[in-house]
């Protein structure tokens, strides 16, 4: 039995009793204790961090506490107590509640949320902005009582229709005026929790058709929004990254986030490259076609790998499903691309991800994130033996040593002209031999590396 917020006992909404710990890799599950991490060892050192610090884990609020289990063609299937009638904002602290339960079972050291998840909207912004600000004063005490903290904090400027033709690119300057001012309050709101980050994710940041679209004018309003945040983030002192989160369509038919390329030509021509990094998903990657580790492994060449949310799609749907991740070799070359990326830094692994829609019980919530958590951790070290090992890096470092000799590094340094290129393939009777890529034989590699 547990405290409610009115001093009423409440059952505990999970059965597990106890905080999940590491067991090893020959834990042997037995009605007493049916789940226990065999690989997520939070102190253990990785690459000379702990592994609590290299995987930075996030429990989202959106997903699992927020949304009810609805899909295009059924009701919400989970009926979580918070979700009923009554008072909303008793709700909300039961809500909030049971998500600190969550995040101590599994020894998540992070959390993140959307205003609209952890409070009801009010008649007014300023009566909503209120709400949220009730909610994040229950955070404050909650997170001081646990050591649960902030990965990230974002605004949902895209569930009110009032956002439905967008909001930082909506045709009404009013509207933008009003996604600003709610992201105002979450971002002070992020910064007064010591939130790690604050991201955008722009959900209605697109467009359907070009017919009632005047692209170059919503491009100029979504430059000067982000530039508005980042001032704004200077302005109180916030020392996090502001991260926006990629995702090419859905629910718009065109974003302008669409992948990690189009985002930082973006940040680029709004001056913003240095401000602004990425916080990228899976299959987000999928949906622009990329793989995930493409989008990691190019946000890190660019200088703006910020944070992941570690979900994983369906290859067989088209559409954001939001899953765990349980794919033992994907989340190993992911976590590879990471390492070689520098790590996760101030960034983190974000669970926004979901049940599946008939995952009803409380406890599904706790096997979905565990085993998440455990692929993670056992991902990485597969990962640190792939670094480690050094003969993956050696061979990249062979095939392109012709650039590090004198002749290829004049090249790149701008000491040779075309002209001076031809004179010399001509003088030398260059004839360049093509050599294998080896894909198969480091492809073995890898598997040798599980
Ligand atoms: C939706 C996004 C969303 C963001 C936060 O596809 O993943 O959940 O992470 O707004
Ligand atoms: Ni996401
Ligand atoms: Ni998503």
């Amino acid at each position: 039995m547990k405290n409610d917020p009115s001093g009423a006992r409440r059952p505990a909404y999970f059965s597990f009793p106890n905080t999940l710990v590491y067991r090893g890799p020959d834990f042997v599950p037995s009605a007493q204790e049916p789940l226990a991490y065999r690989y997520y060892d939070k102190k253990r050192v990785v690459l000379g961090k702990t592994m609590e610090e290299q995987l930075r884990f996030a429990v989202c609020y959106w997903h699992s506490f927020g949304w009810g289990g609805t899909d295009p063609f059924g009701e919400p299937s989970f009926r979580r107590p918070w979700h009923a009638a009554g008072d909303p904002m008793a709700q909300a602290e039961l809500k909030a509640d049971v998500a600190f339960d969550l995040f101590r079972l599994v020894d998540a050291p992070f959390f993140t949320f959307h205003d609209r998840d952890i409070a009801p909207e009010g008649a007014t912004l300023a009566e909503s902005n209120a709400q949220v600000r009730r909610i994040g004063d229950v955070f404050a005490r909650k997170m001081q009582e646990t050591g649960v903290r902030l990965l990230w904090g974002t605004a949902n400027l895209f569930s009110n229709r009032r956002y439905m033709a967008g909001a930082a690119t909506n045709p009404d300057p009013e509207v933008f005026m009003y996604a600003a001012a709610q992201v105002k309050n979450v971002l002070e709101l992020t910064h007064e929790l010591g939130g790690a980050n604050y991201v955008l994710w722009g959900g209605r940041e697109g467009y359907e058709t070009l017919l009632n679209t005047d692209l170059k004018r919503e491009l100029a309003q979504l430059g000067r929004f982000l530039n508005l945040v980042v001032e704004h983030k200077h302005k109180i002192g916030f020392k996090g990254q502001i991260l926006i989160e990629p995702k090419p369509a859905e629910p718009t038919k065109h974003q302008y986030d669409y992948d990690v390329g189009t985002v930082y030509g973006f940040l680029k021509a709004h001056g913003l490259e240095k401000e602004v990094k990425v916080n990228l998903e899976q299959n987000h990657a999928l949906l622009a076609g990329h793989t995930f580790e493409h989008e990691i492994a190019l946000a890190g060449a660019l200088g703006i790998f910020g944070s992941l949310d570690m979900n994983r799609g369906d290859e067989m749907l088209g559409w954001d499903t939001d899953q765990f991740p349980n794919n033992l070799p994907q989340v190993a070359l992911t976590m590879y691309e990471v390492l070689k990326a520098g790590g996760i830094g101030q960034g983190g692994l974000n669970f926004d991800a979901k049940l599946r829609r008939q995952s009803i019980d409380p406890d599904d919530l706790v096997w979905a994130h565990a085993t998440a958590m455990d692929l993670c951790a056992r991902a990485l070290l597969v990962a640190e033996r792939m670094l480690n090992d050094g003969a993956l890096p050696r061979h990249l470092q062979e095939r392109y040593a012709g650039w590090d000799s004198a002749s290829g590094r004049a090249i790149l340094q701008g000491q040779r002209s075309l002209d001076e290129l031809a004179r010399e393939v001509e003088a030398r009777k260059l004839e360049p031999q093509p050599r294998s890529g080896q894909q198969e034989r480091l492809e073995h590699l890898v598997n040798s590396y599980f």
